[in-house]
């Protein structure tokens, strides 16, 4: 049998800022769940990359005194960079500036829906949030503001292409409740399903291009550009080579799983298949939608000066530190709070006085008292962790390592091997051995989780060496 492909995608994120933790999240939980595809050797894509053509970044370059693409270069680098720090396995960062991967693509795809009868041109007045890049109505505004930016919407009357969006109601509806497009927690779910009840209005797809505009042109009118959310959703099949060359969209579409946040699932559960469906393409199979982190009870936002810098927390921590805090301490399916203190104490106790502290006491017996290197095997995965990860469930997955790293230190506690080795040498030997491919066992199951630290241990083991310091003690 052929292997199996994996195709995952990130949001494409915005840099009009830099990243904060909340991104890391979502890239985090990402690269957890490639990295464990690829162990199943299945053939994998990891697809992330950061959305340019908004008007936020016309602003931000503006007061950053920058031009638009020198601001977005640099900006770029530091995602990449943040990335690198962060251990990201993915195989291509898409830029949507790039005019030659994916302009084509997402010009082609236009014309897909143009040919099916789905975009027409109509006179428009509305409320537009820079923040949203959407269309707002004054029923979601809270006193003419809108309450998610703390900002008033700009009244906007123009001439715009429509996507005939609402002709797909009842088809994206069936496909979500026969689970053929799986929307993954229930909640959301529900959420999405009790949406498409009220019936979906048709969207503006695109805006006359003005001095100042960046965007790609509409195909056949060069004075409009595309929406950013219509020429951003592309992404997910421009960067597989869409209307360009399409071997690794042949190979790879449908995604196997969009990840994204709560905030963004209307524009994936409903414009997005909408845009497929008018294109006669195939869905993707699912939408993973995970909550917010927050900070301190509260939404992380540069007004409250309560945004948490994952590369602070690198600095001072280490990649698998973030990571770990990242894969078990965020539950993937309700908002999850995070304080610096907070962050401290699961260190030292989870990392530092619990895994760190482990593979230096039994590779500390191992090295004393064995003549050599234990052989270790590969122990298949138990069910409970692929299961987990399966279902996107990486804190399951992670809990389940760290009940495997409680029961060894028991074990120790238990067996006093220190003793045995002294009152019956042999039975003390093949005890620590025995720990030691415990913690083998142990640590193929950190792969995925944190790579870094699994390799370290496995190099330790494979030398019969204590490992260096791995989690030192933080004060
Ligand atoms: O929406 N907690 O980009 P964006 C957890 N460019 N995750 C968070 C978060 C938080 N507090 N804040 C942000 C966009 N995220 C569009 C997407 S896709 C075709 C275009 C994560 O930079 C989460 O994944 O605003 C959320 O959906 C995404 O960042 C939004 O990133």
């Amino acid at each position: 049998m052929a292997e199996k492909k994996f195709f995952l995608t990130t949001p494409i994120f915005y840099p009009n800022a830099n990243l904060h933790l909340g991104h890391a999240y979502t890239t985090v939980l990402s690269d957890i769940v490639v990295r464990y595809h690829r162990l199943q050797k299945e053939r994998v894509y990891f697809l992330t990359g950061a959305d340019e053509n908004t008007q936020k970044i016309v602003i931000a370059a503006r007061e950053a005194g920058k031009p638009p693409q020198k601001f977005l270069d640099a900006r770029v680098e530091g995602f990449k960079k943040l990335f690198a720090d962060l251990n990201i396995s993915y195989n291509q960062f898409i830029r949507t500036s790039d005019k030659e991967v994916h302009w084509p693509g997402a010009q082609k795809l236009w014309q897909k829906l143009a040919e099916a009868g789905d975009i027409y041109k109509k006179e428009y007045e509305g409320l537009y949030c820079v923040g949203h890049e959407a269309f707002l109505t004054s029923k979601e505004l809270i006193n003419g503001k809108c309450p998610e930016h703390g900002t008033s919407p700009e009244r906007i009357k123009e001439e715009n292409y429509f996507f005939r969006l609402s002709k797909y109601t009842s088809e994206i509806k069936k496909r979500i409740e026969f689970g053929e497009l799986r929307v993954i927690p229930e909640t959301r779910k529900n959420e999405i399903l009790s949406l498409l009840e009220e019936g979906l209005q048709d969207v503006s797809f695109s805006r006359p291009k003005t001095a100042s505009s960046i965007g790609i042109p509409v195909p056949d009118d060069d004075s409009q550009v595309m929406y950013v959310w219509c020429d951003a959703l592309s992404n997910y099949i421009t960067a597989l080579g869409y209307g360009r060359d399409e071997k690794l969209f042949a190979e790879f579409w449908p995604a196997d799983v969009h990840v994204i946040g709560k905030d963004i699932l209307r524009f994936h559960a409903a414009i997005w298949p909408g845009m497929l469906l008018s294109a006669g393409l195939p869905l993707p199979k699912t939408l993973f939608v995970h909550g917010f982190i927050t900070s301190g009870g509260k939404k992380m936002s540069k007004t409250l000066g309560n945004v948490i810098d994952p590369t602070e927390l690198l600095q001072e921590y280490g990649t698998d530190a973030v990571r770990y805090y990242l894969a078990r301490h965020v539950s993937p399916f309700e908002d999850g709070d995070i304080t610096h203190e907070g962050f401290k104490s699961i260190y030292n106790g989870d990392l530092a006085n619990g895994l760190g502290n482990l593979a230096s006491r039994v590779m500390t017996l191992a090295q004393t008292h064995l003549p050599g290197p234990v052989k270790v095997e590969f122990v298949p995965y138990p069910k409970e962790f692929t299961d987990a990860l399966e279902k996107f469930e990486v804190n399951r997955a992670t809990d389940y390592v760290w009940g495997r790293i409680g029961e060894l230190d028991k074990k120790i506690t238990e067996t006093e091997p220190f003793k045995l080795i002294k009152t019956d040498p042999e039975k003390g030997k093949s005890l620590i051995s025995d720990l030691v491919r415990e913690l083998a066992a142990v640590d193929l199951l950190l792969e995925p989780i944190l790579p870094g630290t699994s390799k370290k241990i496995i190099e330790a083991i494979i030398a019969n060496k204590k490992p260096e310091n791995l989690f030192p003690r933080k004060e």
